[in-house]
């Protein structure tokens, strides 16, 4: 008895055709699956994907990205991530900074049986779609040139330590290159030097230096700097009190996490149970909010 055996490549017209490549499939050319190789993450470990522009020196300037941070570009940013932490539930937290992401699943995660190329790909290719598919919403005066692309890779951490050292590591490299970009930027634009010549006046200068130079050369305190430029943005999932009903939303925070006290409050992430609530600070719903409430 012959069984037809349902494939994509099913020719309903002629199903002997397909009888006959099916065959061929089976016996001549099916073994080239056995060189795909196995890549199951280690259990019990933090799975982090970390996403990264690539060559956005180039990418920032064809756009013209305002000088050190674009407000709009790292807003971009936040929504490609919030995207993704809408569609995967297993992301805890998620940070970015510049032209970068972190995202983190719950160790216990079994996501796609814990495959580290289905996992590092569709968070990817998710988060730069949404890139592109967003850009409109906030470029609105300047059309993609060309299309973006990132990298991205996985690490595992086996410890909590391990994981908030990580995050702390990242947070730290943000806080590191904005005060030297905030300053670098100073001399050029508003002090007149060559990019060069601000290269050489920064050599071995330490962070006090830096904001000395702010501070007398440019009335600029550094401390008075956005918030969203010397800490990044932190994703977390909160419930939110909203018309009486309880909605899971993705907040921005833009906190320091180096210190016990955010993990205190956010005890949720390393305990991995259900999310608490937000608290609008001032009353003013963050714009990624609203579009989740379908508000905007
Ligand atoms: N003007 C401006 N540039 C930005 C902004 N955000 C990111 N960039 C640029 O993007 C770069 C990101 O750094 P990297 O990821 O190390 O460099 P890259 O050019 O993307 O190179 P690869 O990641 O190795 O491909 C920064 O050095 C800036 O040149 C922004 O808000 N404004
Ligand atoms: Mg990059």
């Amino acid at each position: 008895m012959l069984i037809f055996k349902y494939s994509k490549h099913f020719n309903f017209l002629n199903p002997f055709k397909t009888l006959i490549i099916s065959t061929m499939a089976n016996s001549k050319f099916e073994y080239v699956r056995t060189f795909e190789t196995e890549d199951y993450l280690l259990p019990n470990c933090w799975i982090v994907v970390r996403i990264d522009g690539k060559s956005f020196h180039k990418f920032s300037k064809k756009h013209n990205f305002d000088k050190p941070n674009d407000l709009n570009a790292l807003k971009l940013m936040n929504k490609a991530a919030s995207t993704v932490m809408e569609e995967y539930k297993d992301i805890l937290l998620a940070y970015g900074q510049s032209d970068e992401f972190s995202f983190v699943l719950r160790k216990d995660s079994t996501l796609y049986n814990r495959r580290r190329s289905k996992i590092c790909t569709y968070i990817n290719s998710l988060f730069s779609s949404s890139y592109v598919y967003f850009w409109k919403d906030h470029f609105q005066d300047t059309k993609l040139k060309y299309p973006p692309s990132f990298d991205s890779r996985i690490v595992l951490y086996p410890t909590d330590k391990n994981l908030r050292d990580y995050f702390s590591w990242r947070q730290a490299d943000c806080h590191i290159n904005n005060l030297y970009n905030t300053t670098f930027w100073a001399l050029v634009l508003k002090g007149g030097l060559s990019n060069s010549e601000a290269e050489q006046r920064l050599c071995g200068t330490l962070s006090s230096d830096k904001h000395e130079i702010l501070f007398s050369e440019f009335s600029t305190n550094y401390n008075n700097e956005p918030v969203i430029f010397k800490k990044g943005t932190i994703l977390l999932r909160k419930k939110f009190k909203y018309k009486n009903s309880n909605k899971i939303v993705v907040i921005p925070l833009h906190e320091d996490l180096i210190q016990d006290d955010f993990w205190v409050r956010h005890n949720e992430i390393l305990e991995i149970k259900t999310c608490g609530f937000y608290e609008i600070a001032d009353d003013v719903i963050p714009e990624l909010v609203l579009k989740q409430l379908c508000l905007k």
